[in-house]
């Protein structure tokens, strides 16, 4: 060692979209990140991390990096940029923007989603920026908000069981959720529930990496959940394996349910859902005489037309048999509204003052780009500011998506770390700090600690924050308020606004909140009504069902798109991020469609073939996988490539529509008909 060696490891938190929220440990020698690894000291990540993110390290210094700011030169999309100065971008970002305020503010949209779940690096200064500017609001629904609505309606907010109690639990039923691949941390406690002699459960239509390795797996139709779940009803209700003594204590609606579940009889279900009436019936023997039993509901089941009254339905089975009574039992979809985040103090809507710009669906970023100015929309669409988000590959439907891009009279600036997709079609593409050149703080969705992030190294190249790029723009623009001048530890300070619990992470990196560990043993529902509601006056009173129901998919399966089409995450990519690291890509090679074999065969497809995947709004070109995990009449077109790495410069988006769930105004992106042939077959 010379005496200018020095090895240092930084306490961080995973910043990407997954409810484990890990505690990071990252090696830096040199001023050079080596190694990153998951925290030992943190209970739930216990000294693990997933394959991807033990790569963050190649990530961050993989030589796509963008290093420096970058202004169009050729054709919008035709990804051809030259680099600038930053002064020269954001000289020229400001006048651009100032203009089109000066005549509408609201034809400025902020888009960004979850590339970093980070409270500062996430809306912190660009929420304060935009609220100044007077932008359109932006309403991100593209993950869960069906899902998080619908259980605020049924329980009152986004709580319920703590992930650690699972461990506890002697059925849990996996419902809509690859953990494997999506919720690690929660798979381990599942292991150590049936290593005790828990019963572990999957409904899922995919055979996936989780299901095959539960004791039992329903394979429904997708969209079908709200069915199996009135049939489970049905059982609780004549096998009389309900807690009448909860349900008339802690929940409202009782009545009008047990009038609903008894008209789903399991057979009925089960036409529904393509599964045996044996199964439902097993299940509801499991689920009504198996205490503790727990629930771990996963985003993945409400990406249909149905998700939010799916997710209703099924967030009343605990109430019912009175599982919320004990720590291992109850369910769990998200976590986050137990973290009390000061987000007016962090993201200032008062500096909207009397102005209330309209919000524009991100789920419709597609149909808004295209657009003319009316009464009812407001003004067309003039400039774009994505940060952590790829729209391009990830937004439904995106031949209008690309459409709506390519542009010539918008102005987009993306802030990145890659030239993605939708870098691809910017104007201005500004180099962003990763998670390891940063501060910030982390919630979780899955478990319910706060977590610091510390920066470990520089910034590469010369990327800057996406605070401070934010904060440069407020200077350029004239924003005098003082919280533009706000650093990222003061935001992060903000954020819980509890200088204790600040101290606390900074010392140890990561701190639990006090929560209950069974929040609902004794009632005691955040909903209007104090109780589970089962009926919701709210839902009622906004013209919708009161009542929890099966609502079928908008794309049935017809003759000309015979068959269903979910597209769930590859389990080494992380949405689109982690798509351009090599030895990711390694493992998953190419874009993949796994196909029945019954359904291969009928089309002369062979495993490998190169298949055409079509409807209406286009078509998309991968490799065909003739699959155990695929029931017949489903395909899984695994997410989500690149565009421009896809074999025909699509993805699975191409193919996704633009309509919305039932509650929460979300995509249904697992609500998707479609049609395949063999590239090299008759229909070639
Ligand atoms: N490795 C990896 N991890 C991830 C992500 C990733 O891309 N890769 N994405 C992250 C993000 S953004 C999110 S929101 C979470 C998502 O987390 P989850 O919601 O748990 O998502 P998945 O693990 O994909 O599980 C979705 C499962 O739902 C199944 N499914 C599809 N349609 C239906 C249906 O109609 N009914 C039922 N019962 N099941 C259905 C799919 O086949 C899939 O196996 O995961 C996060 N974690
Ligand atoms: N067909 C289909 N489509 C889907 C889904 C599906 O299951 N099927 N899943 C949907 C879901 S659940 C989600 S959540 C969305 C996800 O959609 P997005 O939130 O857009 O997620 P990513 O594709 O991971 O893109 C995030 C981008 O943010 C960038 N980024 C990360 N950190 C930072 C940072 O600190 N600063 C800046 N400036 N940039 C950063 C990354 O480089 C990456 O390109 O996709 C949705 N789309
Ligand atoms: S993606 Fe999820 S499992 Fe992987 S390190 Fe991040 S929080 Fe942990
Ligand atoms: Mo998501």
């Amino acid at each position: 060692m010379t005496e200018t060696e020095s090895t240092t490891v930084v306490r961080g938190a995973c910043p990407h979209d997954c409810p484990d929220t890990c505690a990071l440990l990252t090696t830096v020698e040199n001023g050079r990140a080596v190694k990153v690894q998951g925290n030992p000291d943190h209970p739930m990540t216990d000294g693990v991390l997933c394959t991807k993110v033990a790569r963050y390290a190649e990530r961050t210094y993989h030589p796509d990096r963008i290093q420096q700011p970058l202004k169009r030169v050729g054709p919008k999309g035709s990804g051809q940029f030259q680099p600038v100065s930053w002064d020269e971008a954001l000289d020229d970002i400001a006048m651009r923007l100032t203009a089109i305020a000066q005549r509408d503010p609201e034809a400025i949209l902020p888009y960004s989603y979850a590339g970093t779940m980070g409270q500062v690096q996430g809306e912190g200064m660009a929420a304060r920026f935009f609220h100044k500017l007077g932008a359109s609001l932006l309403d991100r629904t593209i993950c869960a908000s069906a899902g998080a609505e619908a259980l605020t309606y049924t329980l009152g907010n986004k709580l319920g069981m703590k992930m650690e109690f699972f461990a506890e639990s002697r059925l849990i039923v996996i419902w809509g959720s690859n953990s494997i691949g999506s919720n690690l941390h929660f798979w381990r406690l599942a292991q150590d529930a049936k290593r005790q002699g828990a019963k572990l459960v999957c409904i899922d239509p995919r055979r996936s990496e989780t299901a095959e390795k539960c004791h039992e797996h329903l394979a429904i139709r997708p969209g079908t959940d709200a069915a199996l779940a009135l049939a489970l009803m049905h059982e609780l209700i004549v096998h009389n394996w309900l807690d009448l003594d909860y349900i008339e204590r802690h929940t409202q609606g009782w009545d009008a349910l047990r009038e609903r579940a008894l008209q789903w009889p399991p057979e009925r279900a089960a036409q529904v859902c393509g599964i045996k009436v044996a199964q439902i019936q097993s299940l509801a023997r499991d689920y009504g005489t198996t205490t503790p039993a727990a629930i771990r509901l996963n985003y993945g089941m409400q990406r249909v037309r149905g998700g939010g009254n799916a997710v209703r339905a099924i967030a009343c089975l605990p109430a019912l048999v009175g599982a919320w009574r004990h720590r291992g039992g109850g369910l769990l979809l998200s976590s986050s509204g137990h973290f009390p985040v000061q987000r007016a103090a962090l993201q200032r809507p008062d500096l909207l003052g009397e102005r209330r710009p309209r919000t524009l669906n991100m789920s419709t970023i597609g149909d808004d780009l295209l657009r003319p100015a009316s009464t009812e929309f407001g003004p067309r669409i003039e400039a774009l500011v994505v940060y952590n988000s790829n729209p391009v590959a990830v937004a439904p439907e995106s031949g209008k998506v690309v459409q709506g891009f390519a542009r010539e009279d918008l102005f987009t600036v993306v802030l990145e770390h890659f030239q993605t997709d939708t870098a691809d079609h910017a104007d201005y593409i500004l180099p962003a700090t990763t998670q390891l050149e940063h501060w910030d703080i982390h919630t979780s969705y899955g478990h319910t600690d706060v977590l610091l992030n510390q920066p470990a190294i520089p910034p590469v190249g010369q990327a800057r924050t996406n605070t401070d790029i934010f904060r440069a723009l407020a200077a350029r623009m004239g924003f005098g308020e003082p919280c533009f001048a706000d650093d990222d530890l003061t935001l992060c300070r903000t954020v819980m606004g509890d200088e204790a619990l600040f101290a606390r992470l900074q010392q140890q990196g990561f701190a639990a909140l006090p929560v209950l560990d069974a929040p609902f043993a004794q009632g005691g529902f955040p909903t209007p009504s104090g109780k589970c509601e089962f009926f919701s006056p709210r839902l009622a009173a906004m013209g919708q069902d009161g009542l929890p129901d099966h609502v079928p998919n908008y794309e049935a399966p017809s003759e000309a798109f015979p068959l269903a089409m979910i597209s769930p995450p590859a389990r080494n990519f992380l949405n689109s991020s982690f798509v351009n690291v090599t030895s990711l890509r390694a493992i998953e090679v190419e874009p993949v469609l796994e196909i029945h074999a019954d359904d291969a065969h009928q089309r002369g497809i062979q495993n490998g073939d190169v298949v055409k995947v079509f409807n209406a709004r286009g078509e998309y070109h991968c490799k065909a996988e003739v699959s155990r995990r695929a029931r017949p009449g489903v395909v899984h077109g695994l997410g989500i490539w690149w565009r421009k790495m896809g074999l025909n410069g699509t993805n699975v988006n191409q193919l996704t529509s633009q309509h919305l769930t039932d509650i929460g105004r979300a995509p249904v992106f697992y609500d998707c008909a479609v049609q395949v042939a063999s590239l090299k077959g008759p229909h070639g």
